[in-house]
């Protein structure tokens, strides 16, 4: 008993702290064990009181009673206690990391915001990654939106743009925000399903708000199922206001465009990353950063004037249209790189305060309505989560640059002014601060009238026509998808009802997607159209509402699974290795056993992932190098017959060896088509990586 480390007789006995030998030598893994040095700071409370001993309460006797006054063991459990905060209403799952947003092409012609005025001028940013109706403990794949928040660190205060990577929303009106956020998550009376829109709950509140209609189309759509933060888009969705230095305000809606391009799962590997790796997005994003590979979006700007806002189709402050880029082509002025992962989750990641309403100067709202309603949620649900009026003194909150006022005191004050001065007028010599006009933060000087009313101007009513639009933009593949989703997400719905409703509104959308859910569902009559408040138009088809259309053609920031067993043939394992690598691409081990594989020229190669653990769905292509014994044991292993069929299920560029098709064969894969590459010689790998450059061979199932 007397070795056990944690295991003290009693404090007058215990003289060492010595746990024991342990391995220490560099590669031992022993280093993990080795304790603190003799310089390690010492322990105290909270209060700076040294630690004896943080193992074992106060008690009186050796077998008795623990003794109330133990203020370290209180202090100690109290603050656990107390360790939670509300997590989020919506977007509660998130992942942040730090970086600049540098300028590429300065636009002082059109804001005086001094951070977009100079060519190469840097700002610091911050920026929060999240799905919208889970937990904090969700899955990253869910079929959601994703909030693309960014704060940005400038001379003239925080600006945040508080996005998602779609540009539509599902309501006109900030007042039904509740209603439709109350919808989607788990139904109040049993408490599920978590992160999902899955269900009753969610549809019929849809079916009875045909404004939701052109966002269903997307939220069904990849676009709420990327591969990662990095190859999605993010939009400010709202059309803000650039104001210059005259005075004079311009219309613009923010864009942020992936370097590495655009990419999505689908569905059902969507379905096995989440059991497979529920922090899917989040270990992606944290691997690039922490490998150097750098995340990058442009920054782009729809910028319009009122000629071309009062000769738009739709009206601009309807946050549930976006401007085609056909229309309005996107300016691009900088670059965004995530360059940093925050020290701390819960300081940063967590502790984030985004707020649509700051802004700096420059730059100012419209008068969407959906804009205006949240200009008063986010500061007050900040006030909610994280407990007073003095968020803004956490340093991830904090302007970094000067600031003064006389806001003071309140719950978890961090700032102590000094002086006599706390308000404003004051005969105080340097009584500062004092407001200055020029060159601070000036509204547009916007002539506003009217009637007080509730009311939806007539402008809004056209709810189908940018949905029509949205479907008609995509290929084929990503029709089908989109069908394919309201079928399985309406076949999770128990009210046949509803399902008949949903299908009523997609007739005013396309009559062959209408029928296409129709037949999937498997309902006994069509229903007639739902009646709209106004006819839909047809409009062009925009490319750039497609993923497919805008894929990367590279492999660059992409990950090969590559399966290798004992006696693998080491050199086709380098060639694809090295085309990988030279492709700006990743490689991702995976065999039966984690400890990897001793190769044909006998080098041992070590793994990142058990067969069990690492199904194909975790990768972006695949290859398969095994021996001929290898080929015959992974065959028998259910878990590598489940890579191979679903690799080609799921229409991935497949390389394999010619020992290892055995392992297609027996997994039900017998045909071969160009998307899969019988590797011969190490040479050949270089056209297999060009081909998957293409992301998915899709013409497996054309
Ligand atoms: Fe919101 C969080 C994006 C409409 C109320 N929202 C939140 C976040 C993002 C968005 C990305 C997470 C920020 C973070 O990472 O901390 N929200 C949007 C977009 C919308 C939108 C793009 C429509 C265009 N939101 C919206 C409305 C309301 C809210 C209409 C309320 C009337 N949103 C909130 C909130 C949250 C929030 C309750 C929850 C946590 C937070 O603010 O900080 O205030």
């Amino acid at each position: 008993m007397a070795d056990d480390p944690l295991y003290r007789p009693s404090a007058d006995t215990q003289t060492t702290t010595d746990q024991g030998d342990y391995p220490t030598e560099p590669g031992s893994g022993g280093e993990l064990h080795q304790r603190p040095g003799a310089d390690a700071p010492r322990m105290t409370t909270s209060q700076g009181i040294p630690i004896a001993d943080d193992q074992n309460s106060l008690k009186a006797g050796e077998r008795g009673p623990t003794l109330l006054e133990d203020f370290h063991m209180r202090e100690k459990i109290f603050h656990f206690d107390h360790e939670r905060i509300p997590e989020r209403v919506v977007h509660a799952r998130g992942y942040g990391a730090h970086g600049y947003l540098e300028i590429t092409d300065p636009i002082p012609e059109l804001t005086s915001a001094k951070l977009l005025s100079e060519k190469g001028k840097k700002t610091p940013a911050f920026v929060r990654f999240s799905t919208v109706a889970g937990n904090k403990g969700s899955a990253d794949l869910a079929r959601d939106v994703r909030g693309f928040a960014v704060k940005l660190y400038s001379e003239d205060g925080n600006w945040d743009i508080v996005g998602n990577n779609i540009p539509v929303f599902f309501i006109q009106d900030a007042i039904k925000f509740p209603d439709l956020i109350h919808s989607v998550k788990p139904e109040p009376d049993r408490g599920f399903p978590q992160a999902q829109s899955a269900h009753d709950n969610f549809w019929d509140f849809i079916s009875l708000m045909p404004e939701a209609m052109h966002m269903v189309m997307w939220t069904m759509s990849d676009r709420a199922i990327p591969r990662s933060f990095r190859f999605m888009e993010g939009f400010g969705v709202h059309t803000f206001r650039f104001v210059n230095d005259e005075g004079k305000g311009t219309f613009v809606k923010f864009h942020w465009k992936p370097k590495l391009g655009l990419q999505s799962v689908v569905w059902d590997e969507a379905v096995t990353i989440m059991g497979a790796d529920p922090d899917f997005h989040r270990r992606d994003l944290w691997q690039a950063i922490q490998n150097g590979d750098f995340p990058e979006w442009e920054l782009g700007v729809q910028v319009f004037d009122d000629d071309f806002a009062d000769s738009f189709e739709f009206d601009v402050l309807d946050a549930t249209k976006l401007i085609p880029e056909e229309q309005v082509p996107v300016r691009i002025i900088g670059r965004l790189v995530l360059d940093r992962m925050v020290d701390n989750f819960f300081a940063e990641t967590e502790q984030v305060a985004f707020c649509t309403q700051n802004i700096v100067p420059g730059v100012d709202f419209t008068n969407d309505p959906l804009l205006q309603g949240r200009n008063f949620s986010y500061l007050d649900t900040q006030i909610k989560r994280l407990g007073g009026p003095n968020f803004t003194h956490i340093p991830i909150n904090a302007p970094k640059c000067p600031f003064h006022h006389f806001q003071q005191d309140g719950h978890m004050a961090m700032h102590a002014p000094k002086g006599r001065a706390n308000y404003e007028p004051n005969s105080w010599q340097k009584g500062g601060p004092r407001a200055e006009p020029v060159g601070s933060y000036q509204s547009l000087a916007e002539p506003v009238q009217g009637e007080k009313r509730r009311i939806r101007a007539e402008s809004f009513a056209d709810h189908y026509s940018q949905a029509r639009q949205f479907y008609k933009s995509q290929t084929e593949v990503e029709q089908t998808h989109i069908a394919n989703a309201i079928v399985f997400e309406l076949s999770k719905c128990e009210t046949q009802a509803i399902r008949e409703r949903i299908v009523a509104h997609l007739r005013n959308i396309d009559e062959g997607l209408a029928k296409s859910v129709f037949d999937g569902l498997g309902l006994p009559e069509m229903p007639e159209p739902m009646k709209p408040a106004r006819d839909p138009i047809d409009l062009p088809v925009s490319d750039k509402l497609s993923i497919l259309k805008n894929g990367p053609g590279r492999f660059e920031g992409r990950k090969l699974g590559l399966l290798v067993t004992d006696g693998a043939d080491a050199a086709l394992v380098k060639g694809l290795q090295d085309a990988v690598a030279a492709a700006g691409g990743m490689v991702e081990v995976v065999a039966p056993k984690v400890g990897g594989a001793k190769l044909s020229d006998g080098n041992h190669l070590p793994a990142q992932q058990k067969v069990d653990g690492g199904p194909s769905a975790l990768y972006d292509a695949v290859a398969v190098i095994a021996s001929k014994d290898g080929a015959e044991a992974l065959a028998k292993m259910h878990p590598a017959g489940m890579f191979a069929s679903e690799a080609y299920a799921h229409a991935k560029f497949i390389a394999m060896s010619k020992e290892a098709e055995t392992l297609f064969d027996k997994a039900g894969v017998t045909e071969r088509d160009e998307g899969m590459t019988v590797l011969t010689a190490p040479d050949e790998a270089k056209g297999f990586v060009e081909a998957c450059g293409q992301m998915r061979y899709w013409a497996r199932f054309a």
